[in-house]
C-alpha cells in the first residue's frame, strides 16, 4: 500500500488517483436532485447510507439487501465510484469523504443536498485504528499511542479530522447542507430519521419508519452482506484481522485511551476547535 499527496491531503493509491481527484473537483457536475452523504472516514457513513437507502424506498429493505452499498451510493473520489456516478441517472445517491476544498466546485451552483455526518473524534480515532489494521489501503497504524499522534497531526488519508469538520461547518448557513452526528443517530434514532425524511421530502408513516429503524440497526447491517463489507475482496481487506461492523457504540475511546492520552487529545481539540462557534456535544 502507498499513499500520495494531493493539495496537501493524503490519499491511498488503492482505488484513488490524482486524475480522479482533479476531475471530481473541477469537472464533475452535481445535479439539483442528487443527495450526497459526506463524512470524515469512520464517522457513520455507511449507517447513514443504509438509513437513506431505506428512507428513499419508503422503508422497503429490498434495495439495501440486494445491492452493495458502494453501488447504491458510489464514493465519487474513487476511480470506480466516479465512473459509476457518471453513468447513474438522476436522482443519484452519492458518497464522499472529501474535505470541502476538494469537493466538486459545481456544488456551489447547485441545490444538491449534502448530508454531513460527524462523530466524536476520539471514537473516530479508535474505529480508524482497527480499520487501518485490516484495510490494505491504509498504513499499519502501529501502537494506539503512535496512531493517535498521526491522527492528531492529520497524517492520515483525507487529512485532519479538525480541518475536515471545520471546513464543512463553514457551510452551515447554506440551506442545502444538513448536519447529523453519529451520537444523535444513536440517542434519537426516530427523531433523526424523521428529520431526514423532512429534508428529503419523503412522507413515511410510522410503520415505514419502524422498518427503516429495524433494517438500519447495527445487528441487521452486520447480517447484511450488501452492507457489512464481507464482499470486499481479501486483497483489499483482511477479514481475519478486522470486521467493518466492529462495535457500533459511542464512547469506545474510554476503553482504549489512558487518562494522559485523553487529556492530551482534549488539549489538541480545544486548540484546533477554539474558533468554531458550533456546540458539538459528543457524550
Ligand atoms: S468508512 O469506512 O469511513 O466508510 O466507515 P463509516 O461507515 O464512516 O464508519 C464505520 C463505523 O460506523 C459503525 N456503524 C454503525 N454503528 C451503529 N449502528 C449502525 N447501524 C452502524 N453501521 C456502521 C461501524 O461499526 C464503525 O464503527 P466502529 O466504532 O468501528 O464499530
Amino acid at each position: 500500500m502507498t499513499y500520495f499527496t494531493h493539495k496537501g491531503i493524503l490519499f491511498t493509491t488503492l482505488g484513488s488517483s490524482q486524475k480522479t481527484l482533479i476531475s471530481v473537483e473541477n469537472d464533475f457536475q452535481l445535479l439539483d436532485d442528487d443527495v450526497v452523504t459526506v463524512t470524515y472516514p469512520k464517522s457513520g457513513t455507511n449507517w447513514m447510507l443504509e438509513i437513506l437507502g431505506l428512507v428513499l424506498r419508503g422503508g422497503d429493505p429490498s434495495w439495501v439487501r440486494s445491492v452493495p452499498v458502494w453501488y447504491r451510493s458510489p464514493w465519487i473520489e474513487t476511480d470506480v465510484g466516479l465512473k459509476a456516478a457518471l453513468n447513474y441517472p438522476p436522482p443519484r445517491c452519492l458518497s464522499s469523504h472529501l474535505p470541502f476544498q476538494l469537493f466538486p466546485k459545481s456544488f456551489l451552483k447547485s441545490k444538491t443536498k449534502v448530508i454531513y455526518v460527524m462523530r466524536n473524534p476520539k471514537d473516530v480515532l479508535i474505529s480508524h485504528y482497527y480499520f487501518s489494521k485490516a484495510f490494505k489501503g491504509f498504513k499499519e497504524p502501529g501502537t494506539m499511542e503512535e496512531f493517535m499522534e498521526t491522527f492528531l497531526k492529520g497524517d492520515v488519508p483525507y487529512g485532519s479530522w479538525f480541518d475536515h469538520v471545520r471546513g464543512w461547518l463553514e457551510m452551515k448557513n447554506k440551506s442545502n447542507v444538513f448536519f447529523f452526528t453519529y451520537e444523535e443517530l444513536q440517542h434519537n434514532p426516530r427523531g433523526s430519521v424523521e428529520r431526514l425524511c423532512q429534508i428529503l421530502g419523503k412522507d413515511l408513516n410510522s410503520q415505514q419508519i419502524d422498518s427503516v429503524l429495524e433494517n438500519a440497526s447495527f445487528q441487521k447491517m452486520k447480517d447484511n452482506n450488501m452492507s457489512n463489507f464481507t464482499l470486499v475482496p481479501e486483497g483489499h481487506f483482511d477479514h481475519n484481522i478486522g470486521k467493518f461492523m466492529r462495535k457500533g457504540i459511542s464512547g469506545d475511546w474510554k476503553n482504549h485511551l489512558t487518562v494522559a492520552q485523553n487529556e492530551y487529545f482534549d488539549r489538541v481539540y480545544q486548540e484546533k476547535m477554539q474558533n468554531v462557534n458550533v456546540n458539538l456535544q459528543w457524550d
